[in-house]
């Protein structure tokens, strides 16, 4: 199946370019949250670059364990560590699946995420501060990417509605906007100036506060390597993998329905919703299977990823949506 489908998922760049122009840029817890624990990577920030940039230090994961949840059992085998943690779609590091050693670059400490928009207070909250408030617990999640491969992660983190609560948005906000780190001097991708950067997703307030919308901070007993996201990503496991904003800087409550980095460049193929559907083809591919990463196993793809009992309800009455695109 995979065959007949182009390298990447997004459409090329010489395809994507005029799209993106016309659409214009943008019309814990508990005991492990200690003493920096948390911290994500220890790295001498900075000398890299002095070596000319071409190589970042090889970045050192600290142990982050949490109790694990088991109300969500994955039903699957976990993915490979190494496996899940090697083939990535990243693109600010580049459009290719290897991206470790780019990413390697990623200053994830300190960190800061931004709460903005329709909230009592805006403010700013470091992400060590932020560990303090939240209790971590490990959910292990299966994962769609939208190009039809899949993992299924131990994943360590908090759901997104402790944030909500902590951000303390207006009764007026219906949507959650979600920014991720765009610095030129680390990623590399930024310079491909086709690409509406910042990376953006959105969530309804509903969808947020959903019990399994989790923000990770971890991954395998670890904290999140720097390509999957460090130091604090989304985990949306019954919608396509692209929904899952890594290394995110800024999360902003709004009343209009946020417009998505892939949506930007290719709104017929990457919706705002895009949840999980077996029996919608993305317009150049099926999706009714999916590759396991690691055994490279084909299996079938199920509607909302599995997840239908926690989350099929949510839409009933969205009956003129494109849930599934
Ligand atoms: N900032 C940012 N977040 C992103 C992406 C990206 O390119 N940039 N890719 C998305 C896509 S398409 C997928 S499938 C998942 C992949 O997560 P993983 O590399 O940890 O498996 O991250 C999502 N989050
Ligand atoms: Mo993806």
């Amino acid at each position: 199946m995979f065959v007949h489908r182009r390298r990447g998922w997004e459409i090329a760049p010489s395809k994507a370019t005029p799209e993106a122009v016309v659409l214009g840029r943008r019309g814990l817890i508990g005991a492990a949250a200690g003493a920096g624990i948390l911290a994500a990577s220890a790295r001498p920030a900075g000398a890299w670059s002095l070596l000319g940039g071409s190589k970042a230090p090889p970045v050192v994961l600290k142990p982050l364990t949490a109790p694990r949840n088991a109300r969500y059992d994955a039903g699957r085998a976990i993915t490979d560590e190494h496996e899940a943690t090697s083939y990535n779609n990243y693109y600010e590091f580049g459009m290719s699946k290897s991206v470790t050693d780019a990413a390697a670059a990623l200053v994830s400490d300190p960190w800061t995420i931004e709460i903005a928009g329709m909230v009592n207070t805006p403010r700013r909250i470091g992400f060590d501060e932020l560990m303090k408030q939240v209790t971590l617990e490990e959910r292990v999640y299966r994962h769609r990417c939208v190009e039809a491969w899949a993992m299924t992660v131990p994943w360590v983190g908090f759901p997104l509605a402790a944030l909500v609560k902590l951000a303390e948005p207006l009764g007026s906000a219906s949507y959650v906007k979600f920014t991720t780190l765009a610095d030129t001097k680390t990623m590399p991708g930024l310079r491909q100036s086709w690409y509406p950067w910042p990376y953006t997703e959105g969530l309804t307030m509903q969808e947020a506060m959903n019990e399994l919308t989790f923000l990770s901070v971890g991954m395998y007993g670890k904290t999140i390597p720097p390509q999957d996201g460090a130091p604090i990503r989304l985990t949306v496991p019954w919608k396509y993998g692209f929904k899952s904003a890594k290394s995110i800087v800024r999360v902003e409550f709004t009343d209009q329905q946020p417009l998505s980095f892939w949506q930007q460049l290719q709104d017929s193929e990457y919706g705002f919703w895009a949840n999980v559907n077996p029996d919608v083809p993305h317009p150049r591919w099926s999706q009714a299977e999916e590759r396991l990463l690691g055994t490279g196993e084909s299996v079938p793809t199920r509607i909302w990823n599995g997840y239908g009992e926690y989350v099929a309800s949510m839409y009933a009455d969205k009956t003129k949506e494109r849930l599934f695109v």
